[in-house]
């Protein structure tokens, strides 16, 4: 072994054998990454990460992500060695109920994980979010003389990640942005579940990132601290590319059975090997968790330098509050997650006498009306703006150059983009948004789970939302999206009915911070609905609501409808009613959102007392039974769609006045 001192060597072991004994707790987990990875996770915690234990929150802490979430022992360990709110109990809890140690990251749980990692490749995603939210506050926020914002993106990454896609869509767009302040250690170790690296990855990794743009380095034994310390300042000297360290490692280092084997992956040592592996790094045997004192005093030294570093920087921002108060204060707003006072004043108004509109485009106004209010509203589309209505017309494009722009160009990657936005949200600051066709949600499902099981405000603005965006065909046209959408937990799904009710639509999002919303907006003209006549479009907050109501007391059926089926369902009632039949229309943009009202809303909306219903959406009717019930119907699509223009396709699929009109007859046995 080179260039180990021994308390170096002490610490490094610490990390590796409280990741054993976890594990071998637990009788689960993941030993061999943490116990590979130990010796560049340890320099740099202790030599360069700038955090305070004592504040995860400090807003302008380096970020750190464990992208290879199932080392989630390598973590652990460092956020209790360095002393975060993290007992050694709960380390002893690994993976139990009610730990803050579960099997992978879980940001909001933990204190000091930046991001919930285990779905490999998110988190190398994420990172490039965080430093492209940094890059884009300290353009804004810091002015000569007064750096308020100014702090790294640090992660490590394995094969595994670096496999995944989309990380490379990531790693791409971190390259042509030139994100200096990223630097990422790759976990070099050659294997991964099925064995040897071999069997599937042997490209060259360094050519492939220095084609990217990134700047790579290669330390090619794990456990010289001099060479990983030497790296890293060479990656912080590179200011203008992202740094990439190949970092060569042996899963499960020490252990004198399972070292550079697939074993030691994702199963526990055993008994016998834990004990074999602590003989041969010098470990004392028992007992287990043990750290030695002089360990816990050199990791703790992150405590008092934290305070340090959080109150220099705290009187750094004093002094620019005090020269530049109104900057200040949209800081703190910003970095609060609150809305300026006042972001709403130029909302648009819609009428009928504007003509019809499609909601994205609607979308599009919302978005420009509230850009100049909202300073960090940042965002944009994977190559399809012109078509999302997402760009801010009066805003420059973020360049590798100039982060003064409003406006990100993803490029055509869906599953960065959403992965990215994520990181966006988590950074904070920021107000994210994303961009693509209802379609290509399929393409970032996965971040927009993970966004909404980190409750992150996040809005995944969705245009072409049904069959009727037409001559595309089926490829383009979204059947079971919006179901696949409203099976996420904690996602919130808005299909808005009319220009009106997009304006409403973008209101609920901005408000709602405790997790994304994903909004589905048409490519075709909608009329905009006369609300002299029918219900305010404020009702979109309640996520259904009485539209049109029947003329008499009782309605004799429920037309339940959303987004561009509303319109229809208007016109089908008045149909009806030429017929003596009284139907009621009710909008629905959000299921998620009705199901929070409460009951005796809930009723007075969708009475009980009626069950002949009617539910018309232009998607998989999967879910829809809930709300007519056994008794009612539904008009929606159990095919794909087909390329042709929208109002044949119309005709074609049922959704037309005629036939809801007749559909609602026939469930009234009329
Ligand atoms: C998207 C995704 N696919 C599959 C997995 C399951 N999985 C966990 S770790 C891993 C690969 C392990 O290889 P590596 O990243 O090199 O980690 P190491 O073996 O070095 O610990 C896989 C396939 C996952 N976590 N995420």
């Amino acid at each position: 072994m080179t260039h180990l001192d021994k308390l170096d060597q002490l610490c490094i072991n610490t990390l590796r054998t409280l990741a054993m004994d976890a594990v071998q707790k637990a009788n689960s987990g993941h030993p061999g990454m943490p116990m590979g990875a130990a010796p560049m996770a340890y320099i740099l915690w202790t030599r360069f990460l700038k955090h305070n234990p004592a504040n995860p929150h400090w807003p302008n802490r380096d970020r750190f992500v464990l992208s290879a979430g199932h080392g989630s022992m390598l973590l652990y360990g460092l956020l209790h060695l360095t002393g975060y709110d993290l007992p050694l109990e709960e380390l002893r809890n690994f993976r139990q109920w009610g730990s803050r140690t579960p099997g992978h990251p879980e940001h909001g749980l933990t204190p000091g994980v930046e991001t919930t990692t285990g779905p490999l490749g998110q988190g190398f995603a994420n990172g490039v979010g965080m430093a492209i939210a940094e890059r884009f506050l300290a353009e804004h926020f810091n002015r000569p003389g007064h750096t308020v914002v100014d702090h790294t993106t640090y992660a490590i990454v394995s094969d595994g990640d670096l496999m995944e896609g989309v990380a490379s869509e990531a790693a791409s767009l971190a390259g042509h942005l030139g994100l200096g302040k990223l630097i990422y250690l790759y976990d070099d170790n050659h294997i991964s579940i099925e064995g040897s690296t071999d069997l599937a990855f042997t490209e060259d990794v360094e050519c492939r990132f220095q084609a990217y743009g990134w700047h790579v380095q290669r330390v090619d034994y794990g456990n010289d601290l001099a060479a990983i310390t030497a790296a890293i300042e060479a990656a912080q000297a590179t200011t203008e590319q992202p740094s990439l360290i190949m970092v060569h490692t042996h899963i499960a280092y020490g252990s004198p059975g399972k070292q550079d084997t697939a074993e030691a992956h994702g199963a526990p040592l055993g008994e016998e090997e834990v004990r074999r592996t602590k003989e041969n790094l010098g470990w004392p045997t028992e007992p287990p968790f043990y750290i030695p004192d002089e360990v816990l005093l050199r990791f703790r030294e992150a405590v008092d330098r934290g305070q340090a570093w959080e109150a220099e920087w705290q009187a750094r921002f004093e002094t620019y509050a005090a020269e530049y108060p109104q900057l200040a204060a949209e800081w703190q707003t910003a970095m609060n997650g609150q809305l300026r006072a006042g972001w709403d004043a130029d909302l648009p108004d819609f009428v009928p006498a504007d003509g019809p509109l499609a909601t994205r485009k609607a979308s599009g106004q919302v978005l420009n009306a509230i850009a100049p209010y909202l300073p960090t509203l940042l965002g944009g589309s994977a190559d399809l703006a012109p078509s999302n209505k997402t760009l801010l017309e009066e805003y420059e494009s973020i360049k590798d150059d100039d982060f003064s722009g409003r406006n990100l160009h993803f490029g055509v990657r869906e599953h960065a983009m959403g992965s990215i936005t994520n990181g966006m949200a988590l950074h904070g600051g920021l107000i994210p948004y994303t961009g693509t066709f209802l379609i290509f949600s399929d393409y970032m499902r996965p971040p927009i789970r993970l966004a909404a099981m980190m409750g992150l405000p996040v809005v995944f603005i969705f245009t072409h939302d049904s069959v009727w965006l037409g001559e595309d065909g089926p490829t383009h046209q979204p059947i079971e999206q919006l179901a696949a959408l409203r099976a996420i937990p904690n996602l919130i799904v808005l299909r808005p009915a009319d220009a009106a009710e997009t304006v409403e639509a973008w209101r609920v999002a901005l408000e709602h911070r405790d997790g994304p919303v994903a909004l589905a907006l048409t490519r075709q003209k909608l009329p905009v609905l006369d609300r002299t006549e029918l219900a305010d479009a404020d009702g979109v907050a309640r996520g259904a609501y009485v539209l049109a109501d029947a003329e008499g007391e009782r309605p004799d059926i429920l037309l339940i409808a959303t987004g561009s089926e509303v319109y229809l369902a208007l016109e089908a009632r008045e149909q009806l009613a030429e017929q003596g039949v009284e139907a009621r229309v009710v909008s629905m943009p959000s299921w998620e959102l009705f199901d929070q009202q409460p009951q005796a809303y809930r009723d007075q909306v969708l009475p009980p007392t009626v069950t002949a219903r009617l539910a018309i959406e232009a998607g998989v009717p999967q879910g829809w039974h809930r709300y007519v019930g056994s008794a009612g119907e539904l008009i929606g699509l159990d095919r794909f769609g087909a390329s042709a223009p929208y109002k044949v396709l119309m005709e074609k699929f049922g959704f037309t006045v005629e036939n809801i009109a007749s559909r609602a007859l026939a469930l009234l046995g009329r």
